[in-house]
């Protein structure tokens, strides 16, 4: 006989939604430029008995006001009840559709933001009430400790943030060494090894799709001769190149990639490469939902989805891919954005809770030097993050850093991420290319 559930969860009483600025280099990528702040939003959901937790997601304006739509829809709502609740967002936003993710490397769907924002402010809630950390919330931790990659970006010289292209003369260590240019490949070697040493990352990703292909790969066999078979190197051009040319480099930089991420556009162009060249493939921008799955398994498009909480509709989710992912012979790792230490605290309980992680993850937590959580930025054991140990996600708001950042927000007046806009402030003509080279 089945029993009527008679318990009543916590009620959710109030959702706040604070975008902030966070300061970020001038970093290149196949879309343009990064400007001079990165965009976040912080969210706070408070349950009617005090408790509070938080999340942080990418920040654009459209998101923030479907997030306070949400958040209507939410109050009053039973803390517990998260699969009702993304099937009530559902009803109201519509699914989001493969074409809403956009061209872009990173990704613009609505649903999936704001409910990886609420699913997590709702598990930090419930491991606080429980005094549980979130990886327990998923199934238990499978590690104490969750590995990432050096991630390296051509880039200008400058700090960004009020310093924008010029360079913040009081840095130090790899806080000067971030505001380097790195346009060849000393440049990308000398940003690898001041990473390196600063955070002991065992494995480096070069963002690519910036530059010439000759050039870049060249970045890549440098790094090859300066660190050795024993690290495992990783290039991402973001999907801009043509299938000859993914061919064509493909083969060169098969003996020293780990994994070759988005060489080419769709996941039948990645299909065809991967019957050409032994490097696994891996991919943030062909398969890239659950819609997408049954064609990525049908075409065999990649061996790596790099999930990202943020994008996947949050970390319930994501262990549900990598059930998917388990069955069809695909591995998981993680793919990120600019973000500071609430999303870093999130990515580290889905990861140590991942039944396999054979990749260590993306972060771009390097290339900030900001926190909006208590105690500053969290630390790096020889290129991992353990487990924060209190309960929930482990990290606390910041409220005088959460003000601060909502004040460069205030003042940057960037609303959404354009890459293209910021390239043509110094690059008058430039335009972004799906297909380049
Ligand atoms: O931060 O410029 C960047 C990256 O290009 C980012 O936007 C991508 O989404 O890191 C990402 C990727 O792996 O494609
Ligand atoms: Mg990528």
């Amino acid at each position: 006989m089945i029993q009527e559930q008679s318990g009543r969860g916590p009620r959710i009483r109030a959702v706040r939604i604070t975008p902030i600025a966070i300061q970020d280099p001038p970093l290149l990528n196949a879309a343009g430029l990064h400007a001079p702040f990165a965009l976040r939003t912080v969210v706070e959901l408070e349950t009617e008995d005090g408790v509070i937790g938080i999340s942080e997601i990418p920040g654009n304006e459209a998101t923030n006001q479907a997030l306070e739509e949400a958040s209507r829809l939410v109050i009053g709502k039973d803390l517990y009840q998260l699969n009702k609740l993304q099937k009530e967002l559902e009803a109201y936003f519509g699914k989001d559709s493969v074409t809403d993710r956009g061209d872009a490397p990173w990704d613009q769907r609505k649903l999936v933001h704001v409910f990886s924002a609420l699913e997590v402010a709702c598990l930090d809630c419930i491991g606080k009430l429980v005094n549980r950390p979130v990886v327990d919330l998923l199934g238990g931790r499978m590690r104490d400790s969750v590995p990432f990659a050096a991630y390296l970006f051509f880039k200008y010289e400058g700090a960004g943030g009020d310093w924008g292209f010029s360079k913040d003369p009081g840095a130090r260590g790899w806080d000067a060494a971030r505001q380097e240019a790195a346009v060849d490949p000393q440049g990308i070697v000398n940003q690898a090894i001041a990473m390196c040493k600063e955070y002991g990352f065992q494995s480096i990703k070069l963002k690519g799709g910036a530059f010439e292909p000759e050039l870049e790969v060249a970045c890549m066999q440098a790094l090859y001769r300066e660190f050795g078979p024993a690290m495992p190197l990783r290039f991402d051009p973001n999907a801009i190149w043509k299938p000859e040319t993914g061919l064509k480099y493909g083969k060169v930089m098969e003996p020293i990639l780990e994994y070759l991420e988005d060489p080419v556009r769709g996941q039948e162009n990645m299909a065809w490469l991967r019957g050409q060249i032994k490097t696994p493939l891996a991919t943030n921008m062909c398969t890239t939902s659950f819609d997408e799955i049954p064609s990525s398994i049908r075409l065999g498009s990649e061996d790596i989805i790099l999930s990202d909480h943020h994008f996947w509709g949050g970390l319930r989710a994501s262990m549900e891919l990598s059930r998917v992912c388990n069955v069809f012979g695909r591995d998981l790792s993680m793919h990120s954005n600019s973000h500071l230490g609430i999303s870093l605290a999130a990515m580290v309980h889905l990861g140590a809770a991942l039944p396999q992680l054979r990749y260590a993850l993306d972060t771009h937590y390097p290339w900030q030097s900001e926190e909006i959580i208590t105690g500053g930025r969290l630390a790096f054991d020889n290129g991992a993050v353990h487990v924060p140990s209190g309960p929930g996600l482990g990290v606390e708001l910041d409220r005088d850093s959460l003000q601060t950042l909502h004040q460069n927000y205030l003042k940057c007046g960037l609303k959404k991420r354009d890459d293209q806009v910021e390239m043509q402030k110094v690059h008058p003509d430039w335009t972004f290319q799906k297909i380049r080279w």
